[in-house]
């Protein structure tokens, strides 16, 4: 994925996540918030080429390469692109018990699934303003919980996006109002477990965090 960018359609119908997430949520949140950040981060790269070969992960990884003119547009926009492919790519109608490869890490880390995402909620939480709470692994390979704020990624922390949870008052508030633990706790409900594993894996095997993604 690389210069220009499109909007990647949701891997299922707007209502398919009913009643944990609502079809007019989804809508709002893919058609009109996503598609902002693809169409403001082809703007911010329309006038240079040479990054124009750059994937995404290369253009987050790395901010210090960037031009100076566009560094926090394509910071602001590229995280909101990136993060919404992941958050959204992450939910499933059709959600399974987590197991395999990640859920072994995770039970080491953390005791169980439960308590790495009682540690994402918490974070979630305290999350203050806009932001995302974050399952990620670093550099040795660990498993961290982080909350960063607005469309930061941590790629640019050195570490590799598995899981998130959008916090951004757009990802709930139609439904859940100001009640962002109970949208969290359905969020929960909803995890793609297989994409996620898949998605470990393939960072576990290579061990790196660039170009992996
Ligand atoms: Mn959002």
């Amino acid at each position: 994925m690389h210069y220009p960018f499109t909007l990647t359609p949701l891997p299922y119908a707007y209502d398919a996540l009913e009643p944990y997430i609502d079809a007019q949520t989804l809508h709002y949140h893919h058609d009109k918030h996503m598609k902002a950040y693809v169409d403001n981060l082809n703007k911010a790269l329309v006038d240079f080429p040479d990054l124009h070969s750059l994937s995404l992960t290369q253009l987050l990884s790395e901010p210090s390469r960037l031009p100076a003119a566009i560094r926090t547009a394509v910071k602001n926009n590229g995280g909101g692109v990136y993060n919404h492919e992941l958050y959204f790519g992450l939910l499933t109608d059709k959600p399974r018990q987590p197991e395999g490869p990640l859920l072994q890490s995770i039970t080491h880390q953390f005791g169980d699934a439960k308590a790495m995402l009682t540690q994402m909620k918490a974070a979630a939480i305290a999350q203050f303003g806009s932001g995302y709470a974050w399952l990620v692994q670093d550099i040795h390979g660990n498993l961290l919980v982080k909350g960063l704020p607005n469309q930061d990624n941590p790629l640019e922390l050195n570490c590799y996006p598995l899981l998130c949870v959008d916090v951004w008052e757009h990802a709930y508030y139609l439904k859940y109002k100001n009640l962002r633990a109970d949208y969290v706790d359905a969020w929960m409900q909803v995890i793609d477990w297989n994409k996620l594993d898949a998605r470990y894996s393939l960072n576990n095997h290579c061990r790196c965090i660039t170009p992996c993604g």
